[in-house]
């Protein structure tokens, strides 16, 4: 036999993670972090076997059986093991119920959890972030009857009662514009609302209920005269006959994830609030399924980086390991440093959550987050792709064989792009959270994360993006197109911005402490640009989209 090369392995991604040890240390008093270390450790351990499994079983994808052999119609799921274990590894280790604590790092110490079990869950963590996001809305609600019934399952710590809930709003015509919503929310004689519709992509389909969008039967049209209701979907062991399942999407990844579109002919449904203005009922879900959607795309990054860089240690070319060829070394260390701004950002976002819902944040810190919020998921979204693509490069050929599990990586990282509103979607929403004094939080809060910053040319390069964000929204504000057609550089400019301003707070910290690689992490980060404004001249645009 020649030459065998070494496979990557992947480190424990909490006990091996100094990036995540040290974040956690500054952000947690000691007793909160040695309160959830036990969490940490085990659902690291749990991604390292699954690791492992993975590449020593055949991959699985989920199979629906619609009928059975007597003619019943059945629409049965049967899941991959990592699926099926799921209920068991996030109750046992509370990572929803964490989140759902009574005190400001609550979020932080949820959004820890996700991001060491997230691919090791092979997408479970997406109907997860659903019942999360179902979570927060029920309270943002505040009904307490369905609040009583429902959030004892959604927080359960025990498998045996807890409930996965979906979000049902993407229909045929209503994708990213919702309201084109065509679902319809019908009362019968004796008061019961229920809906009659199909919804188009439901990746909660295996769960217990579901908040969904539907027109109230004689409502207008358009997205104000939606509502939203929630649904239960089980009758005992049994799916409730008025719920079909269609079929399982064929999609280019998340192939363990179960996505189905579905028919709903008549299924019972309670409204949360008003029988109007369901997307701004729904908007804490979304707000959430975001923040879970950055914490997945940081997760996949450090997943890839961790492979690609173990396996720079034990692959050789032209007499030398990879890890020691400069350009190559230089490229990991580039990937590092994009990958350390976006886990700056997602975690500022995941700890920010915590203290505004405990009541303890400043004052300018709801509107911070509800821009940096989109912000988070539109650019760690677009860097998962890009980043991905780059550590199957890292592996030559290798990395473009499915087997070696490393293909599946960017083929997953394609969703956190699309779903949960495109790059697009929450660029426009990052003009609607701009408006007001919202820039101003951003400011604010900048300032305070420069406070003890010891880099000067960082400071000055952060403070130059955020003066020409400025003038660039003073010098557009009444014109909109202009604006609409920059928002996607403008977003990914404040995103960068505010991540270097984190890293600067982070190394300030790290100086402190002998984190000397936060700085190295920050000078990378910033000299790779902080800008990047587009050009959105809409004759050029014109033009360009013209007959050639
Ligand atoms: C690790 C895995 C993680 C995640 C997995 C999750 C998988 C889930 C799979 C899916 O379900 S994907 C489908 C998700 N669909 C979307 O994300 C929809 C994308 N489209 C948008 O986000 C549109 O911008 C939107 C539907 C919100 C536009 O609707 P409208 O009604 O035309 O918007 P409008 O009129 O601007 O806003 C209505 C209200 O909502 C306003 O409040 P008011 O009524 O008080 O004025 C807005 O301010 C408010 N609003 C909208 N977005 C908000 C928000 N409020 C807070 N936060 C937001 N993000």
């Amino acid at each position: 036999m020649g030459f065998l090369q070494d496979p990557p392995q992947l480190a424990h991604p909490y006990r091996e993670d100094p990036l995540l040890r040290a974040t956690l240390r500054r952000a947690l008093p000691p007793a909160r972090l040695a309160a959830i270390e036990p969490d940490l450790q085990a659902l690291g351990d749990y991604a390292v076997m699954e690791w492992k499994r993975a590449n020593h079983s055949t991959r699985r994808k989920p199979v629906l059986t619609q009928w059975d052999a007597w003619g019943n119609r059945v629409d049965r799921i049967e899941l991959t093991e990592a699926w099926q274990e799921g209920p068991h590894i996030t109750t046992q280790h509370a990572v929803l119920a964490a989140g759902h604590e009574a005190h400001e790092h609550a979020r932080l110490e949820e959004f820890a959890r996700v991001y060491l079990y997230h691919v090791a869950s092979e997408f479970y963590s997406c109907p997860l972030a659903m019942t999360d996001g179902a979570a927060t809305a029920l309270k943002a609600s505040g009904n307490k009857a369905l609040m009583e019934r429902a959030l004892p399952h959604l927080l359960s710590r025990d498998a045996s009662t807890f409930w996965l809930s979906g979000q049902w709003m993407t229909e045929n015509a209503g994708g990213s514009d919702v309201g084109n919503t065509e679902t319809v929310a019908r009362q019968d004689a004796s008061g019961q609302w229920r809906l009659y519709g199909r919804k188009w992509f439901s990746s909660a389909v295996v769960g217990e209920m579901a908040l969904g969008l539907a027109r109230p039967e004689g409502a207008g049209s358009g997205p104000g005269a939606l509502a939203l209701f929630y649904v239960e979907t089980m009758d005992g062991e049994r799916r409730k006959p008025e719920l079909i399942i269609d079929r399982l999407k064929d999609k280019l990844g998340t192939h363990e994830l179960p996505t189905a579109e579905i028919h709903l002919d008549g299924l019972p449904a309670w409204p949360l609030g008003e029988l109007a203005n369901g997307v701004r009922q729904v908007a804490p879900m979304l707000n959430i399924t975001r923040t879970w959607n950055a914490m997945g795309a940081t997760a996949s990054m450090a997943r890839a980086l961790s492979l690609a860089r173990d396996y720079a240690t034990r692959r050789s070319a032209f007499g030398k390991r990879l890890i020691d060829q400069p350009l190559h070394a230089q490229t990991l260390a580039d990937m590092q440093a994009e990958f350390e701004g976006a886990f700056a950002l997602s975690f500022e976002v995941a700890h920010l959550l915590g203290r505004v819902e405990h009541g303890s944040a400043q004052p300018h810190e709801a509107a911070l987050l509800r821009l940096l919020t989109p912000l988070a998921k539109l650019w760690t979204g677009k860097m998962a792709v890009k980043l991905c693509a780059e550590t199957l490069e890292c592996f030559g050929g290798a990395g473009y064989i499915e087997d070696t599990g490393l293909p599946q990586l960017l083929r997953d990282a394609q969703v956190y792009a699309i779903w949960e509103g495109t790059t697009n979607v929450l660029s426009l929403d990052t003009l609607r959270a701009l408006a007001g004094d919202n820039f101003n939080a951003l400011c604010i809060a900048i300032e305070g994360w420069l406070a003890d910053s010891i880099d000067a040319q960082a400071r000055q390069a952060i403070h130059k993006a955020l003066h020409d964000a400025a003038a660039y929204l003073q010098t557009h504000a009444n014109q909109r197109d202009t604006l609409e057609a920059g928002a996607r550089g403008l977003a990914l400019t404040l995103a960068r911005t505010t991540a270097a301003a984190l890293l600067a707070r982070h190394n300030a910290w790290g100086a402190q402490h002998g984190h000397a690689r936060a700085g190295a992490a920050l000078r990378r980060f910033v000299a790779h640009g902080l800008s990047r404004f587009s050009t959105s001249d809409a004759t050029d645009t014109a033009l360009l989209l013209g007959p050639h």
